[in-house]
């Protein structure tokens, strides 16, 4: 499979970088006028144009995750990842999306400088983990999910994001270990978040406090680290 999957990434290349011509073209020289033009199938620009709401088919997500991996245009990239994300929400893209091997080519965009990037990439790879094979290789996103989730400007959309991502990320008991290292920084958020914030935060800490395993981290940080009234406040919802 791999030789005939690299001449496929290879053609997916030429059409896309006709694609990409053609894009740079529209953007300089405004509307396209009429005439006839030869393309195989939907270029990738316009699969992230906005007005494409079909889902896609493996040879559109293969060219799209080639343009989400050459581009540098910010812009480029957020749609791509929109587009992608949407996709993801079906359980047969799931599959293939990770069988091209894009969960790395969205998963490296959680790097992105750019916060609506890195906002978009976070929400495709929600998307994508659920698919519980999926997951496992989303898993080693989550050290550093959780680590920028803390270094986040505080409620903003893309800690919302990242908390979604853990919350999904913990749905079953496998990578809950994970974040045991953060169970004090997900009770500092649920004290100093707004209601976005709390509420997923709840969800999260809900989901580990059903695994015995983390139940000692748990109650080691209701006992240790927080103040009583923060306490009395909101632990006893549980
Ligand atoms: C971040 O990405 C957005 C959306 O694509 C773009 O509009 C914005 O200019 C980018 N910001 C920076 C600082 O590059
Ligand atoms: C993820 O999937 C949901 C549907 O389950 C969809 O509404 C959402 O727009 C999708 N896209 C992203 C980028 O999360
Ligand atoms: C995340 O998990 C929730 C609860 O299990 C589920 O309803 C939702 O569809 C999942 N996916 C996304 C993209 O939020
Ligand atoms: C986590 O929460 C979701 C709903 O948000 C639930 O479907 C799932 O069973 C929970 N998982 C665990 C391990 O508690
Ligand atoms: C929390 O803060 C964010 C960012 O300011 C805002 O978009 C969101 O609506 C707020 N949520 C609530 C429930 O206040
Ligand atoms: C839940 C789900 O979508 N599972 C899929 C995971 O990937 C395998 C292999 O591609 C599919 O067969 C499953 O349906």
């Amino acid at each position: 499979m791999g030789g005939a999957r690299d001449v496929g990434w290879v053609a997916a290349g030429l059409v896309l970088g006709a694609g990409a011509c053609y894009c740079i073209y529209r953007l300089t020289r405004g509307p396209r006028r009429g005439g006839r033009r030869l393309r195989p199938s939907r270029s990738a620009e316009d699969l992230t144009d906005g007005s494409y709401d079909d889902i896609l088919n493996a040879e559109q997500l293969k060219k799209l995750l080639y343009l989400l991996e050459s581009t540098d245009d910010p812009v480029i990239t957020e749609k791509a990842l929109v587009t992608l994300g949407n996709n993801a929400a079906f359980s047969t893209n799931q599959a293939i999306i990770r069988e091209l091997g894009g969960i790395p080519i969205v998963g490296n965009k959680i790097n992105s400088l750019n916060q609506s990037i890195k906002e978009k990439a976070l929400n495709a790879l929600n998307n994508l983990s659920v698919n519980v094979e999926n997951q496992t290789k989303i898993k080693i996103y989550v050290p550093q999910v959780c680590e920028d989730v803390f270094a986040d400007p505080l409620n903003s959309a893309v800690q919302l994001a990242g908390l979604r991502l853990l919350t999904n990320m913990t749905v079953t008991n496998d990578y809950q270990h994970l974040l045991s290292g953060s169970v004090a920084g997900l009770f500092h958020l649920l004290l100093l978040g707004n209601g976005s914030t709390k509420v997923q935060v709840l969800k999260l800490l809900l989901n580990l406090s059903e695994n015995p395993a983390m139940t000692e981290g748990l109650l080691s940080v209701q006992v240790s680290r927080l103040p009583t009234r923060f306490i009395s406040a909101h632990i006893q919802r549980f």
